[in-house]
């Protein structure tokens, strides 16, 4: 496959491929292990993304920021104890489709290799693909096929890591009046613009279909469609402390608003249909 003049094929030193994107319209970095976007910058405008100084692309083991994908099931909603957390998706090396660059709007497919999920976990039979259009904005498009004779059920998210100068000033808008469970408790009604000032790890019911996140010094629009939930994240100081590749102070700058299909609004799929997922992000000049 040729790449396009404004894709260049990098390596790691622990021989992680990924995509290097410098076109008319933004500069971006996208890993082949886990379709994960990492590095998302329009041009002219700050980046968008955070992604962990202490990440060092082990193999296999999933990259801490960007967008990691996480599926066919969220969080600990796994099939067995020993499972990891978030699936497969994320941990496998997915292969390039197509790379193309449309008037300086970058467009990638990938698609995940069958058998990355262990069929003890994931039984069924199902074809999973990225698209990603890489301009002004991103949009990620994450699609699953039942290509089986049965249906099947499952869970994910696109796990966004939002950077942000100072979380003390962050509010996220766009879920007042929307319910959400955290630690197991719940459900809360959430009153106003949500904001950060502990440990917060919420699993939200949202049928509004536009947030933002309101960084203090400017204004992230994180859409989403294909999605009646989503998860707003900070592990604070003391999982901060816990987490793999996560510096302690690492929650003062980052907050993941993540585009997901959980509880209630997990997917069926029927033999012969497909579900997109999608979120798309951009620095937004006002509420709109
Ligand atoms: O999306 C929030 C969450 O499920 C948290 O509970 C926290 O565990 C986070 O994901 C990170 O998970 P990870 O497996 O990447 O450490």
């Amino acid at each position: 496959m040729s790449l396009p003049p404004s894709v260049t094929l990098g390596r790691t030193p622990s021989d992680l491929a990924y995509l290097d994107i410098d076109s008319a319209l933004c500069q971006a970095r996208v890993f082949l292990q886990g379709a994960q976007l990492v590095h998302f910058q329009p041009k002219g405008l700050k980046p968008l993304l955070w992604l962990s100084p202490l990440e060092d692309f082990a193999r296999g083991r999933a990259i801490r920021g960007g967008v990691p994908v996480c599926w066919p099931w969220f969080g600990n909603n796994k099939p067995a104890a020993e499972a990891p957390a978030h699936g497969y998706a994320r941990t496998s090396e997915w292969q390039l489709v197509d790379v193309e660059d449309q008037d300086g709007e970058i467009v990638i497919e990938l698609a995940l290799p069958a058998g990355a999920v262990p069929e003890a976990y994931w039984p069924h039979a199902s074809e999973l693909t990225m698209v990603m259009v890489l301009g002004k904005r991103a949009r990620l498009v994450l699609s699953t096929d039942n290509t089986g004779t049965a249906p099947f059920t499952f869970t994910q998210a696109l796990h966004s890591y939002f950077a942000v100068p100072d979380i003390n000033q962050v509010s996220v808008r766009g879920l007042a009046g929307s319910h959400y469970l955290e630690f197991d408790e719940g459900p809360f009604e959430q009153q106003g613009p949500a904001v950060v000032r502990q440990e917060v790890d919420r699993m939200y019911s949202v049928e509004k279909p536009l947030q933002h996140i309101d960084t203090g010094e400017g204004l992230i629009a994180v859409a989403r469609e294909g999605s009646h939930s989503l998860v707003l994240w900070n592990p604070w100081v003391e999982k901060a402390k816990a987490l793999g590749q996560f510096p302690d102070d690492g929650f003062k700058t980052m907050v993941c608003l993540e585009a997901a299909n959980i509880q209630a609004d997990a997917v069926t799929l029927a033999p012969g249909e497909r579900h997109s997922l999608v979120t798309e992000f951009y620095w937004a000049s006002s509420q709109d």
